[in-house]
């Protein structure tokens, strides 16, 4: 760290002597330092604001064959050539199996007091049901021992995407009600497991995403192009799962837990903060997480939605509902973009709109303030978490070796600028997760568009801080954007 940090100050020096010196002596010494001076002073964060990063078992692991890991639908995407940039796979990965102790370490040296990991449903339970593999779940007793001894909280996700095989072979996956009923017992099978020691819970990641990209749009594993009622189906059964997850979690848990979401709840940003447009962006967000934010905190699907979807609805009970909306104890919301609404339009973004590496990943600080404004203000005042934000980039190393991404520094200064806002304005804002500790599998763009903050040299498993990994440590340092 000191390292970066010292090559760092020297590059930036050098850089800086090849600008003219615009009086910057005189500007010092102006009353403008003092105004700066103040605004620094309005960047601190709550005290006990909780400061932690996050990776996913199929995205970091590795290890694919070993202890009795089950096959996953990712391991059957990315094996059949075309699914995956470069045709890659997650089959090594970051070898995080191996090197979790290493990985811990990076967390330390960074400073977080959080880690959100996932669990492997193939590796606990290999054929999604039935037979348990005490092996498979070992590496996560090994994973949460080290964590508590090196000072940093666990927080598990049970479904991170890595749906064993079989469940899609003999079910069809999230089209059916029975992996919905296979995902409760497992999640009550990992409580049971984990729960003395892990306290903080998140049942599934992103249902938008591994529905969409997944069974309808056929991007991601499993790779289906299904009709309209059918996707719908099979997001009503991942949310249904969601719902018996968490009363089972409860159920088996050893010791109080809390349990949550980490949803990819899209945010309708104004484009003005106009009375009018705040209002309307606040609908646009209940009415475009109708399939899952909206129908877990209300226990039933908007109106807009159902009238949308006509035919297409999916079937449903209203004890399914019930389940569904089984009240959380926090909510986690990964941001990493919004769109813009206007009190009677959804504008769309012109072609130059500037984007990070990741051609979606459109710049928009402002969801970093309106994701958790609107979801408390929907759904009530419980504690929210930030459960993933960051960035890609290409991240090239320099001759000396180390990235400099300043691209990702600028990012998140101007989201954790935003975020700090919601939190001056009395919105529960109670942590934030990095999205990523460490370069990894980047689903269908394999292992081309980073998101790390430590580089990782996949041909020698080397992981290297990069600028941002030393500016995230500053924030954690000093409680504050920086
Ligand atoms: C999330 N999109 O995925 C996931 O939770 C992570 O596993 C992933 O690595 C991270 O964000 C970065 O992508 C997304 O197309 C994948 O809008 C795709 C989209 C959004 C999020």
């Amino acid at each position: 760290m000191s390292d970066i940090t010292r090559r760092g100050f020297a590059k930036l020096a050098g850089l800086a002597s090849l600008q003219p010196a615009v009086g910057s002596a005189a500007f010092l010494a102006s009353p403008e330092r003092e105004s700066i001076g103040a605004q620094s002073e309005g960047r601190q964060f709550p005290n006990g604001f909780l400061w932690g990063t996050a990776t996913a078992s199929y995205q970091v692991e590795g290890a694919a064959k070993e202890d009795g890991r089950g096959v996953s639908i990712w391991d059957t995407f990315s094996h059949t050539p075309g699914h995956v940039a470069n045709d890659a796979n997650g089959d090594v990965a970051d070898d995080h199996y191996h090197r979790y102790k290493q990985d811990v370490q990076l967390m330390k040296v960074l400073g977080v007091k959080a880690y959100r990991f996932s669990i492997s449903w193939p590796r606990v339970i290999p054929a999604g049901t039935g037979a348990r593999n005490p092996k498979g779940l070992d590496f996560y007793n090994r994973l949460v021992d080290e964590l508590l001894a090196n000072g940093i909280r666990p927080f598990a996700t049970l479904y991170h995407w890595d749906l064993p095989q079989p469940l899609q072979d003999k079910f069809g996956g999230w089209e059916s009600r029975e992996t919905a009923n296979a995902f409760g017992d497992y999640a009550g099978y990992v409580s049971s497991r984990l729960s003395d020691r892990v306290h903080d819970w998140f049942t599934m990641n992103e249902f938008w995403v591994f529905i969409n990209l997944g069974y309808r749009f056929g991007v991601h594993a499993p790779g289906l192009k299904l009709s309209n009622a059918r996707a719908n189906q099979a997001a009503h059964n991942a949310v249904l799962g969601h719902g018996l997850g968490v009363q089972a979690i409860r159920a088996n848990a050893k010791r109080p837990v809390r349990v949550g979401i980490a949803d990819s709840t899209s945010i309708g940003v104004p484009v003005m903060e106009t009375p009018a447009n705040i209002a309307a962006a606040q609908q646009a967000t209940r009415e475009s997480n109708a399939q899952a934010m909206t129908v877990i905190q209300e226990g039933k699907y908007t109106d807009k939605f159902l009238h949308d979807a006509g035919a297409d609805a999916p079937k449903y009970t209203p004890q399914e509902l019930k389940i569904i909306s089984t009240p959380l104890d926090f909510v986690g919301l990964n941001i990493y973009t919004g769109y813009y609404v206007t009190a009677d339009d959804k504008p769309p973004n012109p072609k130059s709109y500037p984007h990070m590496l990741s051609p979606w990943l459109n710049v928009c600080p402002e969801a970093l303030y309106w994701g958790p404004r609107h979801v408390s203000k929907l759904w009530g005042n419980k504690p929210i978490y930030i459960t993933e934000n960051g960035c890609s980039s290409s991240d090239i190393p320099e001759k000396d070796g180390k990235v400099y991404d300043t691209d990702r520094v600028m990012y998140l200064r101007n989201y954790l600028t935003q975020l700090r806002r919601a939190a001056t304005d009395g919105v529960p804002v109670r942590g934030y997760f990095l999205w990523s500790l460490m370069d990894n599998f980047e689903w269908a763009d394999g292992y081309n568009n980073r998101f790390g903050l430590h580089y990782v040299d996949y041909a020698t498993q080397t992981r290297t801080p990069k600028l941002s990994a030393n500016y995230y440590h500053e924030v954690i340092a000093r409680n504050s954007v920086v």
